[in-house]
């Protein structure tokens, strides 16, 4: 499963509460990771591992459940930059994890870490052990993801987005290790298509590799009814030229990673879409893709399993 924060966690988790007959690696974007008050921020790394531990803060879509602001505070009293909201226990995350990155620990290596602490049963892949940051390229100048997406609350009108230090970015270990065909699909997230997967897609020989752990290559649309289900897609994907429907999406996607997906997957609402592109011969199935709750997850997990497996 490639993913990004909130709506790849979820689906993440459907896997998860599958059991032991499904093994799914989760590899997650970096491109949203930054230096905030000298610590290192991986927050859809974060967001996977603590929806995974069943610990993560539902309504908020980040951060941990029960948590509180007080160190904070404290830093908004002192005059310190306090737009973005890092909890008092989430903060013990960031801390470690500078740490052991200052110790020399790959993020690979730390966030397997956290995941064997945190009893999490997936493997949980960073995209990539090099540096790699999404940059939006806006009417209000450069910034970077989370200027944009938190400080400047995704208002800003964007023109082009960069994936720096993505030329010289490798993919991780774990996948190129893995013998060939090892996966019965590859799953792409209903997560934001130029915020969270390109910055995966974009890592040179991830795309090969991919096609060679699986013949089929399994995208669940971010969008129902032409909105999206979380954060700023359907916005970016009018604001860089497309529409903002699942065909769209779908255009997206055929056009920048030619013959890469097998299976489209658009919600059960978007059955004109389907058809259309039933109609263009891709393999498509429609089912309910928003994930309100735990058995919400777990179906749509099982669903694509199930129907994934049938060739259109
Ligand atoms: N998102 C917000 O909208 N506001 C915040 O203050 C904020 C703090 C935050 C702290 C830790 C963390 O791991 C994530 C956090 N997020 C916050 C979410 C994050 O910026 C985005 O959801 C992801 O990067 C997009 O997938």
């Amino acid at each position: 499963l490639l993913c990004g924060g909130v709506g790849g966690a979820k689906l993440a988790r459907g896997f998860e509460l599958l059991g032991d007959s499904v093994e799914m690696p989760v590899v997650v974007n970096v491109g949203d990771d930054f230096e905030h008050l000298g610590l290192h921020i991986s927050p859809d790394i974060d967001t996977v591992l603590y929806t995974l531990s069943g610990q993560a803060n539902k309504k908020q879509g980040w951060g941990l459940e029960g948590e509180s602001f007080r160190a904070l505070e404290r830093l908004n009293t002192l005059g310190g930059e306090a737009w973005f909201q890092l909890g008092d226990l989430d903060l013990a995350t960031h801390l470690l994890r500078t740490q052991m990155l200052r110790s020399g620990r790959s993020h690979s290596e730390i966030t397997e870490y956290l995941r064997d602490r945190l009893e999490i049963r997936s493997k949980v892949v960073p995209a990539t052990d090099q540096k790699l940051r999404t940059e939006l390229e806006t009417d209000r100048g450069t910034l970077d993801f989370q200027h944009y997406f938190v400080k400047e609350q995704c208002s800003p009108r964007v023109s082009g987005i960069r994936y720096v230090g993505a030329e010289s970015s490798m993919i991780p270990a774990a996948l190129a290790t893995m013998p060939a065909n090892s996966f019965d699909a590859v799953v792409l997230a209903p997560s934001n298509p130029f915020l969270s997967l390109a910055p995966i897609l974009v890592i040179p020989g991830m795309i090969d590799r991919l096609r060679e752990l699986s013949a089929k290559v399994i995208a669940v649309s971010p969008l129902v009814g032409g909105k999206a289900l979380k954060g700023p897609a359907a916005k970016l994907m009018r604001e860089l030229g497309f529409g903002a429907t699942t065909g769209s999406w779908a255009e997206l996607l055929r056009t920048t990673y030619p013959n890469l997906v097998t299976h489209w997957v658009l919600d059960t609402s978007d059955q004109n879409e389907a058809e259309m592109l039933r109609e263009s011969g891709a393999a498509v199935i429609t089912d309910g893709i928003v994930m309100r709750d735990d058995s919400a997850k777990a179906r749509l997990a099982e669903a694509l399993i199930a129907r994934g497996a049938v060739d259109a």
